[in-house]
């Protein structure tokens, strides 16, 4: 069993899929702090968890242009200012059982918990790069291209890349992350080093990091060349062409509802409704509009957060609503986000529904009853 070497979880996280592990947050308990603790934080693997030690562990760096290096996890943590970024992963497949309602998709029915929240601290990719001798800038379309140490049967290990000038970026605050929540990296989230790469889908921030090369091409990547794109609602899987759609980087605006849950009978008097909201691109939420009566009337909610640098809005916003509720109505309480950009969430799946179920965000409604 490949598998037999993956570590401990916690009980309470929802199994979407048992090996390779895939699990989410209970909703409830994902907002009921602005940091998703370690253990709680959802995990997207798509193989075995590697084995590594962290004495004989090496990073490797190199590229076209730049010295290689082969940096040990001592040399990481002393040789480049440790930097800390509170960031929001999104998983490209979150709220996809909802799209396999209008059609089934193809992928890991997650509910709304492909998403967590963490305070990471790392070296940052862009002291690094400059440390081996590339330069703030490239002439062209250059790419920085991540591998990890899991391997698929073929030997291929899991993949991605993003583009060369979010690396070097000091404002994009991509990072070689060591640590999270003041802890050392869990196995399932890539001990002993990983990319976080704020504000981008989360398939871009490459666990058990074991080489970043620049290069001109994207990583030649299942991951980054045959997945994670988007695609007109037509094409299926006779007609996909990968080759004809952008590699998904930053993720559009997002929101959903985690308190009350779908079904839910509450009591009348006064409801709280709660939630998160988060864009990709470091593009802050300024607005969370949330209806009880199907998206007839809206009222906006109070939204909670760190202030964040103007386009450095890298974690969500954790958002409220409290409403008067009569006893025995029927509710469909919905949600939508509006970003710094004004992008606004699609009011229905339908029109973005892609064979693969990604970037899901349309708007999200959960029926609740109130109790007489
Ligand atoms: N990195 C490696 N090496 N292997 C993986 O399977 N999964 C990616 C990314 N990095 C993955 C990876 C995907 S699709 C996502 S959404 C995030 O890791 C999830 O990070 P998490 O498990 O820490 O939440
Ligand atoms: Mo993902």
């Amino acid at each position: 069993d490949p598998f037999a070497g993956d570590p401990p979880r916690h009980p309470g996280m929802r199994v979407n899929s048992l090996k390779p592990f895939n699990a989410e947050p209970p909703a409830e308990l994902l907002t009921e702090s602005f940091l998703t603790p370690n253990e709680l934080f959802f995990t997207r693997n798509h193989l075995p968890v590697p084995a590594v030690d962290p004495r004989s562990y090496r990073l490797r760096v190199e590229g076209p242009g730049g010295r290689a290096l082969s940096l040990s996890l001592p040399e990481l943590r002393s040789r480049f200012p440790k930097h800390e970024v509170t960031a929001t992963l999104q998983c490209a497949g979150n709220r996809r059982a909802e799209m396999s309602r209008v059609r089934p998709v193809k992928g890991l029915p997650w509910d709304i918990g492909a998403i967590s929240t963490a305070r990471w601290g790392g070296a940052r990719l862009r002291d690094v790069l400059l440390h081996a001798g590339f330069g703030e800038r490239r002439d062209g379309e250059w790419h920085v291209c991540f591998e990890g140490l899991d391997e698929d049967v073929g030997g291929a290990p899991y993949g991605a890349s993003i583009p060369y000038g979010r690396a070097v970026s000091p404002d994009a605050d991509v990072l070689l992350a060591y640590e999270m929540n003041g802890e050392e990296l869990p196995r399932d989230h890539g001990f002993p080093v990983r990319v976080v790469v704020p504000g981008v889908v989360g398939a871009r921030s490459v666990k058990w990091l074991r080489r970043v090369a620049v290069s001109p091409a994207e990583s030649p990547s299942h991951w980054q060349q045959n997945d994670y794109k988007g695609f007109c609602p037509s094409v299926d899987w006779d007609t996909v062409d990968y080759r004809t759609a952008p590699a998904i980087q930053e993720l559009p605006v997002q929101s959903a509802i985690t308190q009350p849950r779908p079904g839910a009978a509450v009591p009348p008097g006064e409801l709280a409704v709660k939630g998160y909201a988060w864009s990709g691109g470091g593009r802050r939420v300024v607005r969370v509009d949330v209806s009880l009566d199907g998206g007839r009337t809206w009222r906006a909610a109070e939204l909670a957060g760190e202030r964040p640098a103007p386009g450095r809005a890298w974690a969500w916003v954790l958002w409220e609503l409290r409403a008067p509720v009569a006893a025995g109505a029927e509710l469909e309480i919905v949600c939508k986000a509006v970003d710094a950009s004004y992008n606004v969430q699609p009011d229905t799946v339908g029109p973005i529904w892609n064979l693969r179920g990604v970037l899901s965000n349309a708007w999200h409604r959960v029926r609740v009853t109130v109790a007489r």
